[in-house]
């Protein structure tokens, strides 16, 4: 059985994590593909609340990194907007890309802490994003945001991140493009990661169903951050970055049910869809679908089984 919740839509058109220009029309597309009137269907209670307004911050900018006091001042912004909706419903951010979630973590991470729970971060993506300011070679901040959150080194000028997630509440799951000073920080760390030889070999849920388990244990919260490009190319075209070999529709559906059924799921990022790339909205009808079976929607009304 669905439980029905308060749904806050915020629009995060966030274009500023790298140079492709596109990801700022994501709002839009949620809204033409109906993602409201879905999640509506599925009984919830779904508010609107318009586009996030970027702050504007007064720096100079940094040649090696693209837009930087544009992402700052989005991070400033959207960090206030989580930390403000969640306390009444379950906010779902639509992006906007990636660099989105520089802001949106850093303001679960403070409601979390309000709230005396951990907070759990689940990262379905292509990239592990866990670059710092010093280490990106691309200058696009929309690789940095998992670094960010879990309070590396490396962010001048950024707000200080004084609720870092705890590297061994977060699991990232559909890992194929990792670069080296990623992989080098990435190993030394504590963050669970699962590559697509792992899907491959052990399917989804079995190890996403161990991350909720661990979740469901501490009593937390949990964020979700769905980046396009976790996705196969071939079935979410719209996407700057694609990697092939990504999730395929099932394997992304099935994580979305058993995130419903978890009951877990505390906010989440729709993040680095570009419509100017997609094939007549496919993409943005295919993560809205997804985004309703994260919220409920199934075909028959029984909890997806425990994979062990
Ligand atoms: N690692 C690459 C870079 O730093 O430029 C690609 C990052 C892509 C990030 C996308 C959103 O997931
Ligand atoms: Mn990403
Ligand atoms: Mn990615
Ligand atoms: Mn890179």
């Amino acid at each position: 059985m669905t439980v029905t919740k308060t749904v806050l839509l915020l629009g995060a058109p966030v274009d500023s994590g790298k140079r492709r220009a596109g990801c700022l029309m994501g709002p839009d597309a949620y809204r033409t593909a109906r993602l409201p009137q879905a999640l509506e269907a599925l009984g919830h209670e779904v508010r609107d609340l318009g586009n996030v307004a970027r702050d504007e911050v007064d720096m100079a900018a940094d040649p090696r990194l693209f837009a930087l006091p544009e992402t700052i001042g989005w991070t400033q912004a959207l960090s206030r907007a989580a930390s403000d909706a969640l306390p009444r419903g379950l906010p779902i951010f639509l992006g906007g890309d990636h660099a989105l979630s520089l802001g949106t973590v850093h303001g679960a991470a403070a409601h979390a802490a309000r709230s005396a729970r951990p907070l759990f971060v689940l990262w379905l993506d292509a990239h592990s994003d866990f670059h710092t300011c010093e280490t990106t070679d691309s200058g696009n901040l929309h690789g940095t945001p998992l670094a960010y959150a879990s309070g590396r080194a490396g962010f001048p000028g950024f707000p200080p991140v004084a609720h870092p997630v705890p590297e061994e509440n977060i699991c990232i799951v559909g890992l194929r493009s990792v670069d080296g000073p990623e992989r080098v920080a990435l190993e030394a760390s504590g963050i669970r990661r699962h590559d697509m030889r792992d899907i491959d070999e052990n399917g989804i849920g079995r190890p996403l169903g161990a991350f909720l388990d661990r979740v469901a244990a501490a009593g937390g919260h949990l964020h979700v951050s769905l980046d396009v490009d976790f996705l196969d190319p071939a079935v979410a075209p719209a996407v700057g970055t694609t990697v092939p070999g990504g999730a395929t529709v099932r394997e992304a559906h099935l994580a979305m049910e058993m995130l419903h059924d978890s009951g877990l799921m505390t906010s989440l990022d729709l993040v680095e869809l570009n419509p100017m790339l997609d094939e007549r909205g496919r993409t943005a009808q295919l993560m809205v679908d997804l985004a309703a079976s994260a919220l409920g929607r199934r075909v028959f009304d029984r909890p997806t089984p425990r994979i062990l």
